[in-house]
C-alpha cells in the first residue's frame, strides 16, 4: 500500500493522521503542503478544494477530511484496531471527535492558542477562556472509564492532538488544570511514544 499525507508537521489535524499511520505501523511519505505559508503543491486544489490539511493519498485514492481519512484507514489497516467494537464505546469515541471538530478546534486552538503564540503573547479573551473550559468539560465528559484506559483509538488521536495544542501555552495549560481527569489522562500519554514520533521539530507540542 503506497501511501502520501499532504499536509504540515504543525498542524493538528494533519497530525491525527500522522498519529494513526503510526499506530498501524504504516510507512507513508510526507509531502509538505502549507496552506498557511501558501506553500502548497500546484496540483493541491485538486487533492482538497477548501484547501485545509491533511489529504491523503492511498495507492491512488484522494482522500480529504481527516475523519474520511481516519474511517478508510481503519477499514484497510484494520491492526490494531482503533474503533471500540462496544456500540455505546464507539459513539462516545465518535462523539469525541465530533465535539473537537464542530466546537473545539476552533475554541481551543484558535481561540486560546493562536493569540498566545502566533500573535505576540496576547492573552486568550475572557470569552475564549470560557469557552475553551467548556469544551474540555465537555469532553471530559464524555471520556469512558474504557476511553481512559484504552490503548490509542480514533478519537484518543484526536484528543491528544489537539490537548498537545493547547498545553502548549500557559492558558490552555491551566484550563486543563481545572479538569483534573483530563488533565491525569493527558499527562500519562504526552510522552508516549507515538506522540514522540509525531512531534513536530519546530513546535513545543
Ligand atoms: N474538517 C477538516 C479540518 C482541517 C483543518 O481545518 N486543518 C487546518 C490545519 S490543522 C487547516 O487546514 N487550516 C487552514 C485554514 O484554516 O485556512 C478536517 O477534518 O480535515
Amino acid at each position: 500500500m503506497k501511501i502520501t499525507l499532504f499536509g504540515t508537521p504543525e498542524s493538528v489535524y494533519t497530525r491525527i493522521a500522522r498519529l494513526i499511520l503510526e499506530a498501524k505501523k504504516r510507512p507513508y511519505g510526507f509531502v509538505l503542503a502549507d496552506v498557511f505559508e501558501d506553500r502548497v503543491p500546484a496540483d493541491y486544489a485538486v487533492r482538497h478544494p477548501f484547501r485545509r490539511i491533511p489529504s491523503i493519498e492511498i495507492d491512488g485514492i484522494n482522500l480529504y477530511e481527516t475523519d474520511a481519512i481516519a474511517h478508510y484507514l481503519e477499514a484497510v489497516c484494520p491492526l490494531p484496531a482503533m474503533l471500540p467494537d462496544d456500540p455505546l464505546e464507539a459513539a462516545r469515541m465518535r462523539q469525541i471527535m465530533r465535539v473537537i471538530d464542530a466546537y473545539g478546534y476552533r475554541a481551543l486552538v484558535w481561540n486560546v492558542y493562536v493569540p498566545q503564540w502566533w500573535r505576540g503573547g496576547t492573552p486568550p479573551e475572557p470569552e475564549a477562556l470560557a469557552a475553551g473550559l467548556q469544551v474540555l468539560q465537555a469532553l471530559d465528559a464524555l471520556m469512558t472509564p474504557v476511553f481512559r484506559a484504552s490503548p490509542p483509538t480514533l478519537g484518543w488521536c484526536y484528543l491528544a492532538a489537539v490537548l498537545a495544542v493547547a498545553d502548549s501555552v500557559a492558558p490552555g495549560a491551566g484550563l486543563i488544570d481545572q479538569v483534573p481527569l483530563m488533565r491525569s489522562w493527558w499527562n500519562g500519554i504526552r510522552e508516549c511514544p507515538l506522540m514522540i514520533a509525531t512531534r513536530s521539530d519546530e513546535s513545543l507540542y
